[in-house]
């Protein structure tokens, strides 16, 4: 199947944060690709990729970045697939600069910004899922369906906590 998510990261550095939306997309059987994509190293090709996204039929970009974090901007000012963006720590402000550089987009342009690291790049992955799922067709609501058994199986986790000592 052709992939329906890229997953998008400004260096190899940054793959051990974003494997954690690759999991989750494998998780969900989701066709996905993942490529480092440097927007200030590699410019065209981000240019390039960004405006091939919806001819290419990807449903939406997870893209991580860090420190001035403006891969996932500039990915969404080329295409309208959209951008869910990722801050990955950085190695002196630990990712708050990674956070705010994606966050803070000028209105006009959205980029849809996630929780610093791994968490955030899991819930990027469970966002476009549920961008997919909500396509009125077969695998739409077959995706839907999982992800309405994987929030059952978290509310059993928690509800299967018990506190030692209680
Ligand atoms: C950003 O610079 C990357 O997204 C990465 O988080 C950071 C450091 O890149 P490397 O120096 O590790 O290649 O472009």
């Amino acid at each position: 199947m052709k992939p329906l998510v890229g997953i998008v990261m400004g260096s190899d550095s940054d793959w051990p944060v974003m494997q954690a939306a690759a999991a989750m997309l494998k998780e969900f059987g989701v066709p996905f690709e993942a490529k480092v994509v440097s927007a200030h190293r590699t410019p065209d090709l981000l240019f390039d990729y960004a405006a091939m996204a919806q001819e290419r039929d990807l449903r939406a970009i997870i893209a991580g970045a860090g420190g001035a974090a403006h891969l996932p901007g500039m990915l969404a000012a080329k295409t309208i697939v959209p951008v869910l963006g990722v801050p990955v720590p950085s190695k002196h402000l630990n990712g708050l600069d990674s956070l705010l550089s994606i966050v803070q987009m000028p209105k006009g342009i959205p980029v849809a910004t996630f929780a610093i690291g791994e968490a955030g790049a899991a819930n990027a992955a469970l966002t476009a899922i549920a961008i997919i799922a909500t396509g009125n067709d077969d695998y739409g609501r077959a995706l839907a369906l999982k992800l309405v058994d994987f929030r059952a199986r978290q509310s059993e986790k928690v509800m299967a906590m018990s506190l030692p000592g209680l």
